[in-house]
């Protein structure tokens, strides 16, 4: 008789490398570290089935210091490299982590087209709003103004939405969390590997060095509970130190507002239920900026689809081997010249 041992429970230190980490001391790349190795022994993933995939940046250092396999690939082109290990190995389970310049920038069109596809991986965006590894010039998500060795006189580019570029790129599972919440960050991260097809999760993370304190207006301690909102399939969106204020929709204006509950007639009725299914409510989420209103943590979106690696897995299987196309007529078809 065969006797199967279960794999041994494995836990967040297994999940640790012997290399020296070389992130300035104080990065928030240190906390999302931990709070993935956390994950990872929480969701019981195996080191031997497990790949992360980088670009290039501090971030991009990633891969180095988790046990498992990894890619330290090249800049922007994260995305490619993963798609292609998903197509040829479905079995994998692939995790890729980018920085917001990696991200958007150079890789820009290379993450449109992950999410558009919906490989089935998760997408890790740790965004300091700026280029930690180059020395600090001003990426696509600065904030106007910043100045920067790039941008000594401050910046004039309006800055994008990690977070409403995913969702506008047809990313069917959208979450946002803070380096510093280690409570909270685990279980997005479990979520986002719940998830089937491409999870995007966009992690605000504080550059030490060259943007140190950029996110201090939502995440200080005494701003934080009345500028951050958690939100949660199926509950009311409130917000506030007693979870005193929420999120109306205002039907005239097709816009969220945030109201007190029992002031101006305003009653918990009045305050609007998260659907994390609904595209809509994402998207006005995503759209939210302090102070006016709180920004939107935790799952903002999650409406699975069939993940492209199983739809060419069924496109392939659905023809015969006879059936496959021939590159060498395809290359030899239509007009053809002769260059002498
Ligand atoms: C083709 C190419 N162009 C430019 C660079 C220089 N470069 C390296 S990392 C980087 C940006 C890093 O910023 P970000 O992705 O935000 O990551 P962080 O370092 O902040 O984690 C740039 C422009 C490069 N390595 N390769
Ligand atoms: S430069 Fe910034 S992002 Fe890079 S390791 Fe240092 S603190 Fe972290």
């Amino acid at each position: 008789m065969n006797v199967v041992t279960p794999p041994e429970k494995l836990t967040p230190k297994d999940f640790a490398t012997d290399q020296e980490v070389r992130w300035c001391p104080g990065c928030g790349d240190y906390a999302i570290l931990k709070g993935v190795q956390k994950t990872l022994a929480d969701i019981g993933a195996r080191p031997e089935n497990t790949v992360f995939v980088s670009g290039i940046g501090c971030a991009a250092r990633f891969p180095y210091y988790v046990k498992t396999y990894g890619f330290h690939t090249i800049h922007g082109r994260a995305p490619a490299f993963a798609t292609g290990l998903k197509l040829a190995n479905p079995g994998l389970d692939i995790w890729v982590v980018s920085g917001d310049g990696d991200a958007l920038s150079i890789g820009g069109n290379h993450l449109f087209h992950l999410l558009r596809r919906n490989v089935d991986l998760q997408f890790l965006l740790f965004n300091n709003e700026i280029y930690g590894l180059t020395k600090g010039q001003y990426s696509p998500t600065s904030r106007q103004g910043t100045r920067s060795p790039s941008t000594p006189w401050g910046s004039l580019d309006n800055p994008a939405s990690a977070t409403v570029f995913a969702l506008g790129s047809g990313a069917r599972f959208v979450a946002r969390g803070i380096d510093s919440n280690q409570k909270h960050l685990p279980d997005v991260l479990a979520r986002a590997h719940a998830h089937k097809g491409t999870s995007f999760v966009e992690i605000f993370q504080n550059c030490k060095v060259y943007n140190d304190g950029v996110f201090e207006n939502f995440t200080a301690r005494d701003v934080a509970s009345d500028r951050q909102i958690y939100v949660e399939h199926g509950k009311p969106l409130t917000f506030g130190k007693d979870g005193e204020k929420g999120l109306r929709l205002n039907t005239q204006t097709l816009s969220l507002e945030a109201v007190v509950i029992g002031e101006n007639g305003v009653n918990e009725s009045d305050i609007l239920v998260h659907d994390e299914t609904n595209r809509m409510i994402a998207t006005l989420l995503a759209h939210m900026e302090p102070p006016a209103l709180p920004v939107a943590l935790g799952v903002l979106y999650s409406a699975p689809g069939q993940s492209y690696d199983d739809e060419v897995g069924d496109l392939v299987r659905s023809h015969t081997p006879a059936e496959k196309p021939d590159f060498n007529k395809l290359l030899r078809a239509g007009r053809t010249w002769t260059v002498d």
